[in-house]
């Protein structure tokens, strides 16, 4: 065994772009939750890791796991994140964790470093939502948290059924929904993440370590008015879906800003128009909106106040507004414990970082309901991200990958050390 060097930045950068480059047309990344680019992202992945000497399972949800053995069996260590994209996304949210899962299991290949316990190395499925409204689709089948019926309920735009969609690409929904990993198979986890935020930049920090992760309630609302001609119409006593939309989306903001509610972050990314004709006055309107918070009950207190408002709002104007609840998943603070070998990894290489909370919903939120988990943050240029312009240095991501390596080796020896307890006191009898 020789010692592991530090992560290759090159070589991290041309594995991290030769994944962006694997996109449909137009600008950013757009690799959506179980298409098939998707899956070739996944194999992609899964040939790395095979290079890098481990053992390839895909779990019925399509999360792709590679196990390193080590020295014994038992409960491994793990980490990685997600290969699926936004709409014209960038190429670090989810890659960034993955790459650097992958460098980690390429430089411990190298060094033919022997770990106490197998160290296992995932690709999440779906993890956005910005197909299905649901994120974190593989991550929460994985820890045994979506009913069958869920998978059938979630549909893209085209009208396709998160079940479809999985059987499409060679996975068993059924199979999916029933199929959890097992807590015990598992010691430990951290994900590594681009902040999606600017706290580090401003910090002028290149390491973030995660102790909450905030929570996500996402509503699809349809306003219905009356469709009519623009010119024979009368301005009084019109039912316009789209003015009474326009009036909902600015009251969402107007809920988040409101004092009482800090700490809430309220959006509309997507509205569709119907008819959709410049000399018809819009009949039916439908939008999304994504309600955020660090406080599980202000979240759903915040989305309860601006739907009330907004069906008010639309009463007033003659149009009828309904809603449809896509998802709701709490914040989570992160088990301290994790959290604190992820720090003292950093503490003992001198690395500055500072705790911070996670305004991006992860996979880390589902697999923790299964493993403790911890979160390592790489700073994103002013804090963009589900965007082209997504960026995070070579440095900073191999700086991130050299502290998640080490929080690994912290955890593996951690795990055999209990191992080593629980089975000496297997032998007092
Ligand atoms: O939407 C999110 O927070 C994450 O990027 N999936
Ligand atoms: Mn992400
Ligand atoms: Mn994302």
């Amino acid at each position: 065994m020789t010692a592991v060097r530090p992560a290759d930045p090159e070589r991290l950068w041309s594995t991290l772009q030769t994944m962006a480059a694997m996109s449909e047309p137009g600008p950013g990344v757009t690799r959506l939750a179980y298409t098939t680019l998707e899956r070739a992202a996944h194999a992609r992945f899964a040939e790395w890791m095979a290079d890098a000497g481990c053992e390839i399972a895909v779990d019925p949800a399509g999360n792709t796991v590679a196990t390193r053995p080590g020295r014994a069996t038992g409960p491994a260590a793990g980490t990685g994140s997600h290969l699926d994209s936004v709409y014209n996304g960038g190429r670090f949210d989810g890659i960034a964790g993955t790459m650097a899962a992958v460098e980690v299991a390429r430089l411990l290949h190298e060094a033919g470093v022997e770990t106490e316990l197998p160290l296992r190395f995932v690709a999440f499925a779906g993890e956005e939502g910005a197909r299905f409204g649901q994120a974190c689709c593989g991550s929460k089948l994985a820890a045994g948290l979506s009913s069958r019926a869920e998978l059938d309920v979630r549909r893209d735009r085209d009208g396709v059924s998160l079940a479809d969609a999985m059987a499409a690409v060679g996975l068993d929904p059924d199979l999916a929904a029933r199929t959890a990993w097992a807590a015990e198979d598992w010691s430990g986890f951290v994900e590594l993440h681009v902040e999606q935020g600017s706290v580090l930049e401003r910090a002028k920090l290149d390491i973030g370590v995660v102790d909450l992760i905030s929570g996500s309630t996402r509503i699809e609302l349809t306003v219905t008015g009356q469709a009519s001609h623009t010119g024979g119409t009368p301005m009084r006593g019109r039912a316009d879906a789209l003015a009474g939309a326009a009036e909902a989306v600015l009251l969402a903001e107007q809920v988040a800003l409101d004092p009482r509610h800090r700490g809430t972050r309220a959006t509309v990314g997507r509205l569709s128009v119907l008819p959709g004709s410049i000399t018809t006055i819009p009949g039916r309107v439908t939008f999304s909106l994504d309600v955020r918070d660090v406080d599980a009950d202000r979240q759903r207190q915040s989305a309860a106040e601006i739907v009330t408002r907004m069906r008010a709002a639309c009463l007033r104007r003659g149009t009828r507004l309904e809603a449809r609840l896509l998802a709701d998943t709490s914040a989570v603070v992160l088990p301290d414990w994790v959290r604190n070998e992820v720090t003292a990894a950093a503490a003992e290489r001198g690395v500055p970082y500072r705790v911070l909370t996670s305004g991006a919903s992860h996979d880390a939120q589902m697999v923790n309901r299964l493993v403790p988990t911890a979160m390592i943050f790489v700073p994103s240029r002013q804090g963009l991200s589900h965007v082209p312009e997504e960026w995070t240095e070579p440095a900073q991501l191999a700086a991130g990958t050299d502290l998640l390596l080490a929080a690994l080796l912290r955890l593996d020896a951690r795990a055999a050390a209990v191992a080593g307890v629980l089975e000496n006191v297997g032998g007092a009898s």
